[in-house]
């Protein structure tokens, strides 16, 4: 169903028969909303999101493309996420074939500007799908369309903000003992430890080379939310806590203590693509009961 959101912006929401639903803006093809079938909003957004061009909307799930944070030239998290796209609908088949459940498949093209700044031709094509037992699965396959011969490198993350209880209360399986880059530390190169991650101030970091399954437990909901990513190496994780978030204008006081960014990404090892090439990612994401007790 294509309707009007915030400010007129337009958006689509998709409905599962069994009550799950998600929505999407056509602005920065951004998700913006994952319930599951009892009705629970399932992802972050901050109540001071301004949905408004050109500042992305804070929270759901950002599509960081063609650059991710200040790894280049281009505006942070580069311009697809402040980008208008379509709905396409002739869309050639998505290998897998991506198709059980409802989907919507989205586009985007650089404009004359955008060229200015970015010199490639691409074509971006978005599949949100929300599945038969609401899982959400974001597909995404980028063409390299320049007529010039010319390759073009980028590096991508999907910068989804899952919705939590208490912050203090989550922990995140999978990503034990891996080595990350410290964004807090110069983007410096550390080992994590042993066991699952909690959170007692502000992280930023880019863990490499990540497994394909991440778990982030909300102890209070008695709920797991599960990443699997297909194509995106590196995983961020990302809470501003109190001091980052007061600085946030778009971002609430207190709201840090109810949200978690965990990001598939292509960071390490920028993506490069020559004319004709298209690169394929996705990532699932399924919300499951946990019986996790915090402290364990
Ligand atoms: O993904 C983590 C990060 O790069 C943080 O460093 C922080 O900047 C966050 O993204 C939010 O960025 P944004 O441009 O959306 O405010």
């Amino acid at each position: 169903e294509i309707t009007t959101g915030i400010n007129g912006l337009e958006k689509v929401i998709l409905r599962e028969i069994h009550g799950s639903s998600v929505e999407v803006y056509l602005y920065g093809a951004h998700v913006t909303s994952w319930k599951n079938e009892q009705g629970e909003e399932l992802l972050f957004v901050s109540s001071k999101a301004i949905f408004k061009s050109p500042k992305p909307i804070r929270g759901g799930i950002p599509i960081c493309f063609p650059q991710f944070s200040n790894l280049g030239s281009l505006e942070q998290h580069g311009f697809a996420r402040n980008r208008l796209w379509t709905i396409e609908t002739d869309t050639p088949p998505f290998p897998p074939n991506v198709t059980n459940g409802v989907f919507v498949d989205l586009l985007l093209k650089p404009t004359e500007e955008d060229l200015k700044i970015w010199p490639h031709s691409f074509e971006y094509r978005l599949r949100v799908t929300l599945g038969p037992g609401g899982d959400l699965m974001l597909t995404s396959r980028i063409r390299n369309t320049n007529a010039d011969g010319k390759p073009f490198t980028f590096t991508f993350a999907y910068h989804t903000y899952f919705s939590v209880s208490d912050i203090s209360e989550v922990r995140v399986e999978g990503l034990e003992t891996l080595d990350y880059l410290d964004n807090l530390q110069n983007r410096e190169r550390y080992t994590e430890q042993g066991d699952a991650i909690t959170f007692e101030s502000e992280v930023d970091k880019i863990y490499l080379s990540t497994p394909t399954k991440i778990a982030i437990l909300d102890h209070e909901k008695k709920r797991t939310f599960v990443v699997r990513k297909d194509g995106l190496p590196d995983a961020v994780v990302w809470n501003p806590w109190d001091k980052k978030a007061k600085s946030i204008a778009d971002f609430g006081d207190e709201e840090y203590k109810h949200m978690l960014c965990v990001e598939a990404a292509a960071v390490e090892k920028p993506i490069t693509l020559k004319p004709g090439e298209e690169w394929k990612v996705r990532q699932e994401l399924s919300a499951v009961p946990s019986s996790y007790c915090s402290g364990q």
